[in-house]
């Protein structure tokens, strides 16, 4: 018996079983329950820092923070070695990696087999979403790593309180995580967290009993299971199985210069500004955004017919490059303090540094990278490249309560009711800057078509190809994709609904000759703007081919200098020749799913087709 290093702080038989089991499987040194408080996370921190895993950062500058950095393989998601592990290769769908669970637990037990050799067991209770919310959902992980624990206790609600939810047989998520076995010559002594080899990772969501099994990452999404694994991929499952929605959405609070408040929720592939529309300063004079969360939306209809939603979240896992007081400035005072940064730069002074932080370094200053070497501005490799000090794909976990665009409301239990969904993607032609959906059906087309435009240097794919995005929910839907179109659908016929209003919006319009025409940031609060008298039944629009489009003069510009005129009419032109080929686009993007393509979806890109001939 792997001897338990504090009291059990539960009855639940089965939750204790559950882990003692785990425990002689990965043969740990201990189990120890964590009970969510500081106490607990800066014992942890100070652990790590100790151990020389994590560095404390300058308390002046970068109070009660502390930096690490990873393997240079473990740095983000793994997509490839995601798996959804339904009993029928079917339900998994053309979109997700799948192997037979009972084949791929077997794999997996023999990889945790004494995995945890020489380390603490961490039980984290948790709950995704205020706790006791009738919306939340309880889970529980299994981890080998402090690193983990410390980024639960800051991304998801965790502790005593949780259990006391849960009771004696409450029902929770069993999520179990280990960084892999330790190497031959012990923990890793340079700093960083073990990994395993990339052959050897496994992240695995078995959708039909509800389980998160990962091995051998401890970044991200692939360690911090209560996130993509559970709040997206099993919760997609419970969230059709349940009549309610799972979506990877940023939810804001829209407050117009009367007071009168909207609450809009946005999906939007990586890269195109979530976070930052989530945490926006409007430009515009008495207009007011506040940030519910920035990532994930689970919504359930209330009694009056509404869609109430909830971010499950407790804090942000945002991406460091690029955030600056200028791109955002509620993300830069979030991680002011409390916040967990990983693979970031580290300056001579004790605090973080990142490309496009806009902070000038000192002359000759050196910092280290995050790979733990030194690094001075202007550095080359050996190919002459520019060595960058973090990575891209550097994170800072912040808490939510750190952000001063915070909704003072934005842990509610009952959640906040929705008014206004939005897609979008980056689109240099074609999508105009924003149009309004004709019904919840096409609203739907235009969700389960969200794509991106891939550049030649980015991906294998030709410059200007649309990668697909559905939903922004490609890597993170636990079932057929075509299946959760069906879901969307359903929930559009769903007796009594009154259901949100459904946009795309574009803030990546281009000139043929690569000009931006829409500066973006805080003056998308002007497409915020129109959306909110939209869900009034106001704001000038017109009825076109592929929707409600705003007239020339119906987007506030007052004091937007940089956008003519003529750029406006650029950006609410309807370019039909550009839209027939979206049609073809989007129909080869249907393809894919074969026979489980719901027939609305279709006719609904027929009649688009239709309404273009007549253009
Ligand atoms: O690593 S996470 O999945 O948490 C963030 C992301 O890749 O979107
Ligand atoms: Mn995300």
């Amino acid at each position: 018996m792997v001897k338990h290093l504090n009291a059990i702080p539960t009855k639940h038989a089965k939750l204790v079983k559950w882990v003692e089991e785990w425990a002689e499987l990965c043969e740990p040194n201990g189990i120890y329950w964590c009970d969510g408080t500081n106490t607990e996370y800066y014992a942890l921190c100070e652990e790590m820092v100790q151990s020389g895993l994590a560095t404390r950062l300058n308390s002046k500058l970068r109070p009660d923070c502390v930096l690490f950095r990873s393997d240079p393989s473990d740095v983000a998601r793994v997509e490839a070695r995601t798996y959804i592990a339904s009993e029928k290769q079917e339900d998994a769908g053309p979109t997700n990696n799948w192997i037979a669970p009972a084949e791929l637990k077997a794999t997996m037990r023999e990889l945790y087999k004494g995995c945890m050799h020489g380390r603490t067991m961490y039980v984290i209770p948790y709950s995704m979403g205020p706790v006791g919310s009738n919306i939340a959902k309880i889970g529980v992980e299994i981890t080998d790593s402090a690193y983990v624990v410390i980024n639960m206790h800051v991304m998801t609600r965790v502790g005593n309180k949780v259990l006391e939810v849960l009771g004696d047989d409450g029902e929770f998520v069993p999520c179990i995580h280990s960084v892999g076995k330790p190497l031959e010559n012990g923990e890793s002594d340079n700093g960083i967290w073990p990994c395993a080899p990339m052959e050897k990772k496994y992240i695995a969501q078995f959708p039909e009993t509800r389980e998160i099994w990962s091995y051998g990452s401890g970044y991200g999404g692939n360690a911090i299971l209560g996130k993509k694994c559970l709040a997206l991929r099993i919760a997609t499952v419970q969230a059709r199985d349940e009549g309610w929605m799972a979506e990877h959405m940023l939810i804001l609070k829209l407050t117009n210069p009367e007071g009168k408040v909207k609450y809009v929720t946005g999906a939007f592939p990586s890269a195109c500004g979530k976070t930052n529309l989530a945490m926006l300063i409007p430009t515009i004079e008495g207009w007011k955004v506040e940030t519910v969360g920035d990532d994930i939306a689970w919504m359930k209809f209330g009694k009056d017919g509404r869609l109430y939603a909830i971010n499950p979240e407790n804090g942000f896992f945002g991406v460091a490059p690029g955030t600056s007081m200028q791109s955002n400035k509620n993300a830069m005072l979030s991680c002011r303090q409390e916040t967990i940064f990983t693979n970031c730069a580290l300056r001579e002074n004790g605090d973080i540094w990142w490309e496009g932080i806009d902070i000038d370094l000192e002359p000759g200053e050196k910092l280290i990278d995050w790979k733990g070497n030194v690094w001075e501005a202007g550095q080359v490799d050996a190919d002459g490249k520019p060595v960058k000090a973090a990575h891209p794909n550097a994170r800072f976990s912040a808490r939510g309560r750190n952000c001063p665009a915070i909704a003072p409301n934005w842990e509610d239990p009952a959640g906040v009711p929705i008014d206004a969904f939005l897609f979008g993607g980056r689109r240099p032609s074609t999508l105009p800057l924003v149009y309004q959906s004709l019904s919840w059906e096409h609203g739907v087309m235009i969700g389960s078509s969200v794509g991106s435009e891939v550049t030649a240097a980015a991906l294998d794919v030709k410059a200007g190809t649309v990668r697909r995005d559905p939903f922004a929910m490609l890597p993170f839907c636990g079932y057929h994709m075509a299946d959760y179109f069906a879901h969307w659908l359903e929930i559009g016929k769903v007796a009594g609904a009154k259901l949100p209003k459904i946009f795309c919006v574009n803030w990546f319009r281009k000139t043929a000759d690569g000009r931006w025409l829409w500066p973006g940031f805080g003056d998308n609060s002007r497409v915020l703007k129109w959306i909110f008298e939209r869900c009034d039944g106001e704001g000038k629009a017109q009825e076109t081919a592929i929707g409600y489009m705003p007239t020339e003069d119906a987007i506030d510009r007052t004091g937007l200098d940089s956008v003519s005129d003529a750029d406006m009419k650029e950006l609410l032109a309807l370019d039909v020749e550009g839209w027939k080929k979206e049609v073809a686009s989007i129909r080869e993007h249907y393809a894919k799913f074969g026979d489980k393509m719901p027939k609305e979806l279709l006719a609904q890109l027929d009649a688009l087709e239709a309404r273009l001939a007549k253009c």
